[in-house]
């Protein structure tokens, strides 16, 4: 979308608020805004997201090898009920009705992953060409249907051969091998890569806390060297990307960094949220945008920072051409006199959340995460590369789901997106996690993300009633 489209579209919809008297009180209780105020710019790509292991199935065929996620859901108590990504949708065998899907809802683009492990097996090495192949035909199927395809490179499933995984920097430089390998067979036709997904996810929750795949509970200095790993291997990449594509290509990430909401809107409330934004992703997205590891990080790490290298922070701070967000919760923050400047307010146990106790009902979140970004580093472009929740969703007896609460859940959101547009923040396009109920990492298959429900069992996919609303949101550009 060009600048001046957007600049244009953000003053038409200020004339008309302003000529529909919705400023004044009295009129705002008289009257809703009509659906066309709630119009998103033309050209705004509405797609749907997805993740490689969460998804594929098929774990070993055509030459996959296994990944850390295949050996953490394998290993008992890690996961719940014992569920792995074994099976998982089977998009690996039924991407073609999936793609049907997407074509149904009227998306305009789909963010999925490639699973290394397919393309290099060991992580490194010699490529796999039939791996590679089911990506080609992927690619084909959206292209069919002319839906746009952005990639992500890295969404955990992480070879599990490379030897010390992300505790090696090796790691790293064979991530940006694979990645810059990608680039080359397929940027012929896609023209959008996100590196990785979600950094905190796989170091922090990874080697740090254990949470998540492998599985380790690292001290601190060790695990802030896995953040360094993570953060390089996202930059390296960008520059492999970028040397090995064979057109032009938008390179970006996906990172769910900490959305920081000022509880109160006045000037001193919001410099404090920015504040915390920058300091709560100081070792992730704050280092990407900045080049460097801010100084408070630094000092308050002491002994264990990370050990940098020459040419690191080069790569790291690699000029983006996107920032993609992945939006769920927020924190809340306050201004206080304390030296970081704010504190972040704890949420009454009252505070409503979605089926996962983490997602709390906090649509401003939303519009908080892109406004924060951009004023503090001015991307050239947002994109929404996730927002959804779970819900507990049930099959009616004639066989719908009526997911009221996901619907509730996407219309605010995507309400408060509206504002972020509305006061010209440059977000292209949204991408809603997520197309299909699938393998929820540790929650395995008891949380359900999707608007088509999937029946496991016989891997039958159900429109929910949110993909019929979210269709009809395509169809009008416009939150309905
Ligand atoms: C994201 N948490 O992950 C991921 O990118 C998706 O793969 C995932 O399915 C989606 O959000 C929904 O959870 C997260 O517990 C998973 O804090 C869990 C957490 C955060 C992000």
């Amino acid at each position: 979308m060009k600048d001046i489209t957007r600049r244009e579209f953000g003053k038409a919809v200020t004339a008309a608020t302003a000529l529909a008297g919705i400023s004044s009180p009295r009129h705002a209780l008289a009257q809703q805004p009509s659906k066309s105020d709630l119009a998103y710019p033309p050209g705004f790509l509405w797609g749907c997201a997805t993740a490689a292991y969460q998804i594929e199935g098929a774990v070993h065929e055509d030459g996959r090898k296994p990944t850390v996620w295949d050996i953490f859901a394998h290993t008992p108590g890690k996961t719940y009920h014992g569920e792995t990504g074994d099976v998982a949708d089977d998009s690996y065998h039924l991407y073609k009705e999936d793609v049907r899907l997407l074509h149904d809802l009227g998306v305009k683009t789909y963010r999925f992953s490639i699973a290394w492990a397919r393309i290099f097996p060991d992580g490194t090495g010699q490529p796999n060409p039939k791996g590679l192949d089911y990506y080609h035909r992927v690619v084909d199927e959206l292209l069919a249907y002319n839906i746009t395809p952005y990639i992500t490179l890295f969404h955990w499933d992480l070879p599990a051969a490379l030897p010390g995984g992300w505790q090696s920097r090796d790691t790293s430089k064979a991530f940006a091998d694979y990645a810059g390998y990608i680039a080359s067979r397929l940027s012929d036709r896609v023209h959008h890569f996100m590196t990785t997904n979600e950094i905190i996810c796989f170091t922090d929750l990874g080697y740090r806390t254990g949470r998540f795949a492998p599985g380790l509970a690292l001290p601190a200095g060790e695990a802030n060297q896995v953040r360094h790993h993570g953060v390089l291997a996202h930059g390296l990449g960008v520059q492999a990307i970028r040397a090995h594509a064979r057109g032009a290509v938008q390179v970006g990430l996906a990172e769910n960094a900490t959305v920081c909401v000022p509880v109160i809107e006045d000037a001193e409330q919001i410099e404090a949220a920015r504040r915390a934004t920058r300091n709560e992703n100081a070792p992730f997205l704050t280092t990407i945008m900045e080049g460097r590891y801010p100084q408070t990080y630094l000092e308050q790490e002491g002994v264990y920072a990370p050990r940098v290298e020459p040419g690191d922070m080069e790569a790291i701070g690699s000029k983006l051409d996107f920032v993609g967000l992945n939006i769920y919760t927020p924190i809340y923050v306050r201004a206080d006199s304390s030296p970081q400047g704010y504190a972040v307010l704890r949420p009454p146990a009252s505070f409503p959340h979605m089926a996962s106790d983490w997602i709390k009902v906090a649509p401003e979140c939303i519009y908080w995460g892109v406004r924060n970004v951009c004023d503090l580093w001015h991307p050239p472009a947002i994109y929404i590369t996730e927002n959804g929740c779970s819900s507990d969703d049930v099959l009616t007896a004639d066989g719908q789901v009526e997911d009221t609460d996901r619907i509730m859940y996407l219309r605010n959101h995507l309400s408060q997106l509206h504002r972020a547009i509305r006061e010209d923040y440059p977000v292209n396009g949204y991408f809603l996690w997520s197309l299909l109920d699938n393998f929820e990492w540790d929650d395995g298959y008891s949380k359900r993300f999707g608007i088509h429900y999937v029946d496991f069992a016989t891997e039958k996919r159900i429109p929910k009633l949110s993909a019929a609303w979210y269709h009809e949101a395509i169809a009008q550009n416009a939150v309905v």
